[in-house]
């Protein structure tokens, strides 16, 4: 080696060992082969249920649109007086089995709940802290677990939701941009509130029959709303806190390897991440101005997740529902660009699932029975034509949704040999002329047709 190159190595090591960003994550990862085919399943399953759910949902928003779980920031809600609502939680009417029958019933392979959201509070039974439901609320029932147990006997995966931002712990210290009207002593040891995170991310990996984890709030580490709302790299900038991730990645895998770990940091993925996931918002569309960038989108398979109304928890004035058509063109969506479509309700205090969010949920189900088919198990592309059309493929079939009702013909380039196409419900012919690379033909859609699909088999 010569002595440039030497001294570049050097000075590589140096910065390694003096650099507060380094190690930030599995320096390297090599996904077990269990956790391999945990991810083949992950994207096989396509559609999850997203549950937000706590103490906040007491609130139901306190009469304002746009707030539910947050509302402890958004009011400025003391740590003491927040502390009130675990002995008024008393979700008599929840009932694992109901929830989990409905997500099966709207076609979901998974649900994703809140075991800890950012107000701190654990929907389960936590013995690192009494800040949970089982000691903290009269219901006194491990929620969590009797999901679990639910989801085992009916055959559906559970992820457990874990916020790293905490609007409880005194020792979530140094304060990111939220959270610093808790009067909270202005002080703390972020370390310690590191080994609580991790201590509850233990208990969760080894007492609970998990899919994997969906961590958030790691994106609170700015000074202030200006600069998180500005695309910031929270490698660089994150007020110099370091979460060590590679610890708690590492902790998970050592664990279980095949635990599936996501973290909604809207940025490239960490090593040790295991699934990318987008707020919102398709893959790298970014309406959201904070979400995560199209040049962000890495190789691991992916997830975006939306509300059913305009909330993640409970609002009382939330009438924003989404209609059956905009949910299935999400689902369509999504799959067509290779992601998961994790769609969240966020149940009432008494334990119930709104009663609009089950009928359109039951009506997804309807019509994931039929076109199933042309989403579970397939793969994102291959073609593509923004608001106009998107492509699943599963071995030599390629289903093509169709978009948009009022395209007359559709003329497109691709090197694919068709045998014969259909409309996928009727199986009704369609006729195609393909000349070298040039495919036309008419749109099939018909009236009612909430996307028109079409069944496309290739030539051996
Ligand atoms: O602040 C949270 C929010 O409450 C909700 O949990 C969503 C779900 O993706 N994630 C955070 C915002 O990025």
């Amino acid at each position: 080696m010569n002595t440039t190159k030497l001294s570049s190595v050097v000075w590589c090591i140096a910065i390694a060992l003096i650099s507060p960003f380094s190690g930030r994550a599995q320096d390297s990862y090599t996904p077990t082969a269990e956790n391999l085919v945990a991810r083949e399943w992950f994207q096989d399953a396509k559609i999850g249920m997203f549950i937000h759910w706590g103490l906040y949902s007491i609130i139901g928003g306190g009469g304002e649109e746009g707030i539910a779980e947050w509302i402890m920031q958004n009011k400025k809600i003391s740590v003491d007086a927040y502390e009130k609502l675990p002995k008024l939680f008393n979700p008599t009417e929840f009932d694992a089995k109901a929830w989990v029958a409905l997500a099966k019933a709207a076609g979901m392979k998974y649900i994703t709940i809140t075991t800890k959201h950012h107000d701190g509070f654990a929907m389960y039974d936590s013995q690192v802290s009494d800040y949970n439901i089982v000691d903290g609320s009269p219901l006194g029932r491990g929620i969590f677990r009797e999901l679990e147990q639910e989801c085992k006997e009916q055959g559906i995966k559970l992820f457990a939701y874990y916020s790293q931002l905490d609007w409880h712990h005194p020792d979530y210290f140094p304060r990111g941009w939220t959270g610093r009207y808790t009067e909270r002593p202005e002080s703390g040891n972020w370390e310690k509130y590191l080994q609580y995170q991790d201590a509850q991310v233990k208990e969760l990996a080894t007492n609970y029959d998990i899919a994997g984890f969906w961590f958030d709030g790691f994106w609170d580490q700015v000074p202030d709303r200006e600069t998180w709302l500005k695309r910031v790299d929270y490698r660089i900038d994150n007020n110099n806190t370091d979460w060590k991730l590679e610890r708690t990645y590492k902790l998970i895998h050592d664990i279980k390897s095949h635990l599936l770990i996501g973290n909604n940091h809207h940025e490239a993925p960490y090593a040790g991440e295991d699934f990318q996931m987008f707020e919102k918002d398709l893959p790298g569309k970014n309406t959201t101005g904070f979400g995560t960038a199209a040049e962000d989108i890495g190789e691991l398979p992916l997830e975006t997740c939306e509300t059913i109304n305009g909330s993640w928890g409970f609002n009382l004035i939330d009438d924003n529902h989404k209609s059956l058509e905009t949910l299935v063109r999400y689902v369509v969506n999504a799959a067509g660009r290779n992601s998961n479509f994790l769609l969240n309700v966020g149940p009432m205090p008494n334990g119930r699932i709104q009663d609009e969010h089950i009928k359109v949920l039951q009506e997804l189900g309807q019509w994931m029975d039929i076109y199933g088919v042309t989403i579970y198990g397939t793969r994102g592309g291959p073609l593509i034509k923004e608001d106009a059309y998107v492509t699943t493929q599963k071995d030599r079939v390629v289903y093509l949704h169709i978009l948009d009702a009022d395209l007359e013909s559709i003329a497109l380039e691709t090197p694919l040999k068709i045998k014969k196409m259909e409309r996928f419900d009727d199986q009704s012919a369609i006729t195609f002329r393909k000349r070298g690379k040039q495919l036309r033909f008419v749109n099939p859609h018909k009236k009612g047709d909430i996307v028109t699909t079409v069944k496309i088999v290739l030539k051996n």
